[in-house]
């Protein structure tokens, strides 16, 4: 297992929009243990390939605080069930440091193949369907500070960019 770099808004590699993962094998295992292993260390809920420079449509989730309950979802589709909006404090492992309040539908049925290439569909609702479009946002390039005021949006880029000139 390794642990993976993850990459921070606005770094432009978080705005490639990924492709379909075309066979679940070995490599994509191996590749699923190491979002695991790098978002647990970095304390998050929810991580992305492309938060890893990895441009496939792969994302792992675990909601749970001792680890037990970790979902893998490859080439994730969702469906909404319900047009109502709920609101949640949203932040992410590549915007360290914010959190906003963003909208997002509150139900959605999902499906994907698991890590053994099985397709499966679930409905979602509360913080797990929250997470889940929040980490399908990442396949597709986009980053829940979008959904932000260009002023907002603006601020947090230079308080990040500050921050990793100060590491560089
Ligand atoms: C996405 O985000 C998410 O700023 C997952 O300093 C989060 O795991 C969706 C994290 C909330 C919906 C609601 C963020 C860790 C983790 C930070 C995360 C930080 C340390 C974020
Ligand atoms: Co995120």
């Amino acid at each position: 297992m390794a642990l993976l770099e993850i990459l921070e808004f606005p770094d432009p590699r978080l705005r490639t929009r990924a492709g379909p993962v075309t066979a679940v094998n070995d490599a994509t295992r191996r590749l699923i243990d190491d979002l695991f292993e790098t978002m647990y260390e970095a304390r998050g809920i929810g991580l992305a390939a492309t938060q890893v420079d990895v441009h496939q449509r792969l994302l792992v989730i675990d909601l749970s605080e001792d680890h037990s309950q970790p979902l893998v979802f490859i080439n994730p589709q969702i469906t909404v069930l319900d047009a109502e909006l709920g609101e949640y404090d949203e932040g992410c492992l590549s915007v360290p440091g914010f959190y906003e309040t963003i909208n997002r539908p509150r139900r959605i049925e999902a499906s994907a193949l698991d890590r053994d290439g099985q397709p499966f569909t679930r409905e979602l609702d509360g913080l797990l369907a929250i997470c889940l479009q929040h980490e399908i946002d990442h396949l597709d390039g986009k980053l829940f500070v979008d959904y932000l005021s260009p002023l907002k949006r603006q601020r947090i880029r230079k308080k990040l960019e500050k921050s990793q000139r100060r590491r560089a």
